[in-house]
């Protein structure tokens, strides 16, 4: 009966184990602190920031960065960011005069209370009592404390004194959730080929056939092979997306005759463009270079992530200029944010053989098959020694083929 896809809806923001106002963190008498940000959430993006102090961001989904200092910045699920920050930089007119000096100071993470299905504010979780410290209301801010001396004072400050960056005219929050204008810090060694091959993927959710909503990359929703039995193939060799037959297991066992075609120019591309079986299978040529154009149709923003590679992000629709200013300097992450009803192009080197899936890292999302499987090289697979492990073998009963 959730014909619009209702995603769940988180109950509190939760980090390093610690509800809001409960984890401090000691500069133990230091002055400049790495912190290394992971959104390992279901669900929600955040904005990052610490008051009145500068952020300088240094990694990118293990790729170093030039510094590059913002006020905040936002990370949508998976992605990873590396900041330092200098005490010796705090911004003490952050602090109002009327109030005693601060030993103390807010670590935000900041929840977009516009991106769930419901309105917040008013959203009781449904299994909570009230019983502290578990929150009834989802609070879509998180405040994590940085203790500026021994003591686990709260600032003396209110929350709401002062909305981070403000006082520092000078640093822009960082609205790009892919931080693109940040430079790779190894730019001689980040050297980024000509695209040989395309393909475009038109990102929807709409109800199947049963009325369960379901994400699509152009118009298929990953599984369908397995959900409706009428689609399968008797084709022997036909790949299966059903859960017990790895895919890895599959290409290794026939790997020339995977049942897709090979990529093929189409009407108005200028590259060859990827071809899948009809099940979001697709098959890539070993060392090919491919561009994927994004076309996100949906209103949220998705954060999609590419296994057994790092992707050039070339452009989006938030930084539509960086594909001419960053030309042939691309920055390098495995997770590409891609705004709501915007667009992000990106381009991967298959030099590593495999099945590797690409999909939403929203897990609601990737369970509602907004998720597709890139098969490369798979002649190289095989040539390059893999074996298929014992342990796979034992799902061979549900092929036709025996294993080698
Ligand atoms: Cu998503």
């Amino acid at each position: 009966n959730n014909t619009k896809g209702i995603e769940p809806i988180p109950d509190a923001i939760v980090v390093n184990g610690k509800f809001s106002r409960s984890l401090f963190v000691k500069t133990s008498g230091t002055t400049r602190i790495r912190f290394r940000i992971i959104n390992a959430a279901a669900f929600s993006m955040y904005t990052v920031s610490i008051d009145g102090l500068p952020l300088h961001i240094i990694e990118l989904d293990q790729t170093p960065v030039v510094p590059y200092t913002v006020s905040s910045f936002m990370i949508n699920v998976a992605q990873r960011v590396s900041f330092y920050v200098n005490l010796k930089e705090f911004n003490a007119t952050y602090v109002p005069p009327d109030v005693p000096p601060t030993k103390s100071l807010y670590i935000r993470f900041k929840a977009n209370p516009n991106m769930y299905p419901v309105d917040i504010s008013s959203y009781i979780v449904p299994y909570a009592t009230p019983h502290l410290p578990y929150p009834i209301f989802f609070n879509p801010l998180y405040l994590a404390i940085l203790s500026l001396n021994s003591s686990n004072s709260l600032p003396t400050y209110p929350v709401n004194s002062a909305i981070s960056g403000s006082s520092n005219p000078d640093l822009a929050d960082q609205l790009d959730a892919n931080i693109l204008d940040a430079r790779p810090f190894n730019q001689a060694s980040n050297i980024v080929p000509n695209a040989t091959h395309y393909i475009n993927l038109v990102i929807t959710f709409h109800p199947d056939s049963n009325n369960i909503t379901r994400g699509y990359f152009n118009n298929v929703t990953y599984g369908s092979d397995v959900i409706n039995v009428s689609n399968k193939s008797v084709s022997k060799h036909w790949i299966t997306s059903e859960k017990m037959t790895p895919l890895l297991y599959q290409m290794a066992t026939n790997p020339s005759a995977l049942s897709i075609l090979s990529p093929i120019m189409e009407n108005n591309s200028s590259l060859p463009v990827l071809q899948s079986d009809g099940n979001l299978h697709y098959l890539v040529p070993y060392q090919a270079v491919v561009d994927i154009l994004l076309e996100n149709k949906d209103k949220g923003e998705h954060p999609f992530h590419l296994h057994g590679h790092s992707f050039w992000i070339i452009s989006s629709s938030d930084n539509p200029q960086a594909e001419q200013l960053y030309s042939g300097a691309y920055i390098q992450r495995d997770v590409v944010s891609v705004p709501g009803s915007g667009w992000a192009k990106i381009r991967f080197l298959a030099n590593n053989p495999g099945a590797w899936l690409f999909h939403c890292h929203i897990e609601w999302h990737f369970d509602a098959g907004l998720t597709l499987a890139f098969l490369a090289g798979p002649n190289e697979l095989v040539a390059q020694g893999y074996k298929i492990p014992a342990q796979q073998k034992c799902f061979s009963n549900h092929t036709n083929d025996s294993p080698r």
